[in-house]
């Protein structure tokens, strides 16, 4: 506060703002690289060289330069600290150690909510491997520009670089999310991936949650949807379904591998929310705005003159002609165009998950809790059913290999277009995805209860771009269908893209819905785009696309060519 990155929001207890440079304020995707000798060690064999969007290679010389080219002297009259963190609980087998430097205090104070940080790391570390996370926003003093809004960055050099062999991650120039606070995308994510890839188990951009049926049945999931696409709030719906209860284990990243008895178990590595504060509201989500009365971060959100915070979602929550400050620092009331939008659409609230009032008791279990099942999903306005089952495993990899989605304002992408985010993971991809798609077929084995995986779409619109699902709380009328299918009820019926409920097994009781158009698998959008995915999977993955999945993709694309 004294250096004014942050200010109090008077309204709420422990709760800060922070304005960044509007120059920094996403995650750079094209500035994310993996270091590693062998380029195919990180890159599929593309088709024709072409350029891969699925990770970006740097090799050890040029990492070499970047590094020289921007790290000695980088701190110079800054504060240096050294955050020793735990992802996972501290202490547990299924945790990892980091130790971040940085030369930013909103990244400590991030840490601080979203990992654990505490000088019990030192103790249990031992030795240990731990992950090395390097990061510095780039701006040794004296500065000879202007700094903005008390945010300093390096917006020109910007580079969130990995080394998985050497389990380090050097981040510099950005001092934003996923950029800065290495613990989760980079770590837990990049990292953990390629360890677990060497280890036998995974890391995936998932939420874990649970929901248990008016019978008492408790069954867990996770979920992986592209970034800002709902996760939060899914993980944290208030189901509208009278005796149903869900709660939240995590929102973001899942680490997950089979016990011995062969049961598939999960733990969240990290220890708060980094959410996407536009959209977000007591309608929406609830339990999220119970997390944010007290303790929290929110970045690039806008400010009502009572002290309290507003973003576009919330016009019915506040005083309708309270004057607001925008991110931007521009004076705005609700309904003007002037100064629109308050916030960005990348605004975010870090917020720590033991305020949000229904995690689940186990959520710090260092064993995890047992996964039922896994569903992918995407923001697809078009074509794409309310929900798919996968006809086996194989065909799981395949539903969530082919996981597309509008483009979001997670990372620097603009616009509307519709992007391939395979088990959305295009962003945090570690090593070579051919493997990681080899290593997700590897996962099933004899003796292993392999969950059921299932794809979901909740932005199906009509010809009036009118939603044709409610979505939020009424997803749980989805999730009941799921439970119902893991336990085995005769309530599917094969496609040509695998199965969907038979009409009227999902409970729409009290909703108007129009069955037939939410479920309807239109054969030109199909044939389209499964030809579309090929191309892509062929392009981008090329000779890498593991045999298996091949023969998912000539099996189903089949079945969609012979559709009438
Ligand atoms: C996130 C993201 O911040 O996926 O979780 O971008
Ligand atoms: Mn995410």
């Amino acid at each position: 506060m004294e250096r004014g990155t942050l200010h109090k929001l008077t309204k709420y207890p422990n709760t800060y703002i922070c304005r960044t440079d509007p120059r920094d304020v996403a995650r750079v995707e094209s500035r994310t690289v993996v270091c590693s000798v062998d380029r195919y060690a990180t890159e599929c064999h593309t088709k024709d060289g072409a350029a891969s969007q699925l990770a970006h290679w740097i090799s050890p010389e040029n990492m070499d330069a970047a590094m020289q080219e921007r790290f000695p002297g980088c701190m110079a009259g800054r504060m240096m600290y050294v955050i020793p963190f735990s992802m996972g609980p501290i202490g547990s087998p299924l945790s990892k150690i980091g130790v971040e430097l940085t030369d930013s205090n909103y990244v400590v104070l991030c840490m601080r909510l979203m990992t654990r940080v505490s000088h019990d790391i030192w103790r249990v570390l031992g030795n240990n491997e731990f992950v090395r996370c390097l990061h510095s926003v780039g701006c040794p003093r004296p500065v000879n520009y202007r700094v903005v809004n008390h945010w300093s960055c390096n917006p020109e050099k910007v580079i969130i670089a990995h080394m998985p062999d050497d389990r380090m991650v050097v981040s510099y120039g950005s001092g934003y999310g996923g950029n800065s606070l290495l613990g989760k995308k980079c770590f837990a994510l990049r990292i953990a991936g390629r360890i677990a890839y060497d280890e036998g188990w995974m890391a995936e951009h998932m939420l874990i949650m649970s929901v248990t049926n008016p019978k008492g049945v408790e069954k867990f999931f996770v979920a992986a949807f592209p970034s800002a696409c709902g996760k939060t709030n899914l993980a944290m719906i208030q189901p509208t379904l009278p005796g149903y209860t869900v709660r939240c284990v995590g929102d973001d990243i899942a680490w997950m591998r089979f016990n011995k008895d062969g049961q598939l178990m999960a733990i969240n590595p990290e220890n708060g929310f980094f959410g996407v504060a536009p959209g977000t509201n007591h309608q929406t989500n609830p339990n999220a705005m119970a997390a944010l009365q007290r303790d929290c971060i929110l970045t690039n959100v806008a400010e009502t003159a009572d002290g309290g915070y507003f973003w576009e979602g919330l016009e019915d929550e506040v005083d309708k002609d309270i004057p607001i400050t925008t991110w931007l620092g521009k004076p705005y009331k609700i309904g003007s165009k002037e100064n629109y939008p308050s916030s960005h659409p990348n605004s975010r609230f870090t917020a720590p998950a033991k305020n949000c009032p229904i995690m689940h008791p186990k959520w710090e279990d260092p064993a995890g809790v047992p996964i039922s099942g896994i569903i992918f999903g995407g923001r697809r306005p078009e074509g794409v059913p309310l929900v798919i089952e996968a006809e086996d495993w194989k065909h799981g990899v395949f539903l969530g290999a082919q996981v597309k989605s509008e483009a979001t304002a997670a990372a620097e992408f603009k616009g509307k277009q519709i992007m391939h985010d395979p088990m959305a993971m295009r962003p945090f991809l570690g090593y070579n995805f051919g493997k990681y798609l080899q290593h997700w077929l590897d996962m099933e084995k004899p003796g292993r209860k392999m969950p059921k995986i299932f794809h979901v779409n909740w932005f199906r619109k009509d010809q009036n771009e009118k939603f044709l699902w409610p979505g939020f709380g009424e997803n749980i009328r989805v999730l009941d269908w799921m439970m119902r299918r893991v336990d085995g009820e005769d309530i599917a019926e094969p496609t040509a893209v695998g199965l969907v409920p038979k009409e009227g097994s999902i409970n729409t009781d009290g909703l108007n819905i129009n069955w037939k158009e939410l479920f309807s698998i239109p054969p030109d959008y199909w044939k389209s785009d499964i030809h579309e995915t090929r191309r892509y999977l062929e392009e981008q993955v090329g000779d890498d696309i593991p045999p298996v999945l091949r023969s998912e993709l000539d099996r189903v694309e089949a079945r969609v060519d012979a559709m009438k």
